[in-house]
């Protein structure tokens, strides 16, 4: 097996997301997110589950923080809830929702851990969803004033900032396919949103500039960056294809190279994306470090019936219990990719991790999860040789800590290292979890 060899200034995280473990949905004021509607509509959540309880972390977040700092790491992401600040999604505002994230902060300080705060993790307020949600264009001037709150409530203390979570799964899973809140089946929102969040991401960056705050701020991107499923020219074709509407949607914009035109002209879409005078110019303005999510790779062949001429093609790995191939090369690929696209702009992978069936309950104490080892031990190799070929990567956050509110999955998917029994709302580390820290101390294979 390969050696896992890191930098001693490397930074070890986890990362969470409010509404997959907060709880407290009607809690001291907190309006209501797109999420809460959706996971209330009929069908759409595993079980009709929904966040209202989730892991109740916004009581028990001190026992979180403690878990952490047992843990080693050096940082936690978290996201905050827009609605809990601001209930209507703009304007009034509300004191008990920020003097949560002040709470954490502070823990997080004191058990000398460094908040990572993204900003946006998909809970949008749902009466901005009622004004349209992200295919109109107003949604990404209040992410921006929601932003500047954010700043000058915690930036005292808050020095690491992620604008956009996955705005892939904002845009596309939220508008064109319909799995993730607000459920909605058009392409043509699907791609307005892309640019909204796209302008999102350019607007609080510039206010995070113009704030002169120190600190450093980026934006995470679950990106595809498929195989071709064979050395065929159509298959390479239709595997760029793909990686241009999944992937340069997001990068080529932030790169300063705008939309993919190749993707574009095939489909014949490029009045879609509505961009106005000076939007591609906030969007290029330079960030600190980009964020990368990743779980796996998929392959791609050519087929000239599908929209973007390609279709995903089984592979033979082992799965998640998501589903989801387990390729950890795919991952050293992708990072080569990124690098290659961002040359010199520090990485971090902001998540990773995979979701097994673990029990419902702990037996005797434990929870043994070997499968979720084997996951975490092959994606850090892939770390560990990209950092070793020179690729910028500055640290890894897991995902995650607890296990949480799945999405559409709902309770149904466990991604923690702590299982969370949801009946006592209990948390037991899982062997994963002491691997983790064994391997954070220096004590790791
Ligand atoms: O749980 C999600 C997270 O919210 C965003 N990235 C992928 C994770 C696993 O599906």
């Amino acid at each position: 097996m390969e050696e896992l060899s890191f930098p001693k200034d490397f930074l070890w995280g986890v990362a969470a997301a409010s509404y997959q473990i907060e709880g407290a949905a009607r809690e001291d004021g907190r309006g209501e997110s797109i999420w809460d509607v959706f996971a209330r509509t009929p069908g759409k959540v595993h079980a009709g589950e929904s966040g209202e309880v989730a892991c109740d972390h916004y009581h028990r977040y001190a026992e979180d923080v403690g878990l952490m700092k047992a843990l080693g790491v050096g940082s936690y992401r978290f996201s905050i809830a827009w609605p809990r600040i601001f209930p209507d999604g703009r304007g009034r505002r509300n004191p008990k929702g920020f003097d949560f994230y002040q709470r954490l902060v502070d823990a997080l300080l004191e058990a000398g851990i460094e908040p990572a705060a993204t900003l946006y993790h998909w809970d949008l307020p749902q009466p901005l969803e009622e004004k349209g949600g992200w295919p109109e264009r107003d949604t990404a001037y209040a992410l921006g004033d929601y932003a500047v709150a954010c700043y000058d409530a915690l930036g005292d203390r808050v020095k690491t900032w992620i604008t956009l979570n996955e705005p892939w799964c904002s845009s596309y899973l939220s508008y064109a396919y319909g799995e993730h809140a607000p459920g909605k089946r058009d392409e043509t929102l699907a791609l307005r949103a892309v640019h909204h969040l796209n302008l999102a991401h350019g607007l609080a960056l510039e206010a995070f500039r113009g704030s002169g705050r120190g600190g450093k701020i980026g934006i995470t991107l679950n990106l595809s960056t498929p195989r071709p499923a064979s050395s065929a020219p159509e298959d390479r074709e239709a595997a760029e294809l793909a990686a241009d509407r999944d992937s340069r949607v997001f990068t080529g914009p932030l790169a300063g190279k705008g939309y993919p035109k190749r993707w574009l002209e095939k489909r014949g879409i490029a009045g879609l994306f509505p961009v106005q005078p000076g939007d591609l110019e906030k969007i290029a303005k330079p960030i600190d470090f980009l964020g990368l999510n990743y779980y796996t790779e998929h392959a791609i062949a050519a087929d000239p019936g599908a929209p973007d001429g390609g279709r995903v093609v089984p592979q033979g790995y082992p799965e998640t219990h998501m589903g989801w191939a387990v390729v950890p090369d795919g991952f050293l690929r992708q990072l080569r990719w990124v690098a290659r696209e961002f040359p010199g702009l520090p990485l971090y992978v902001t998540e990773n991790g995979a979701a097994y069936p673990d029990p419902e309950k702990p037996v005797d104490g434990r929870v043994h999860d070997p499968e979720r080892i084997a996951y975490l031990r092959g994606h850090l190799g892939a770390c560990s040789r990209a950092i070793a070929e020179g690729v910028q990567l500055k640290g890894y956050y897991l995902w995650t800590l607890l296990d949480n509110f799945e999405w559409a999955w709902g309770y149904s998917r466990r991604f923690g290292i702590v299982h969370t029994d949801y009946r006592t709302l209990a948390r037991t580390p899982k062997d994963s979890y002491y691997w983790y820290r064994d391997l954070i101390a220096g004590r790791g294979e």
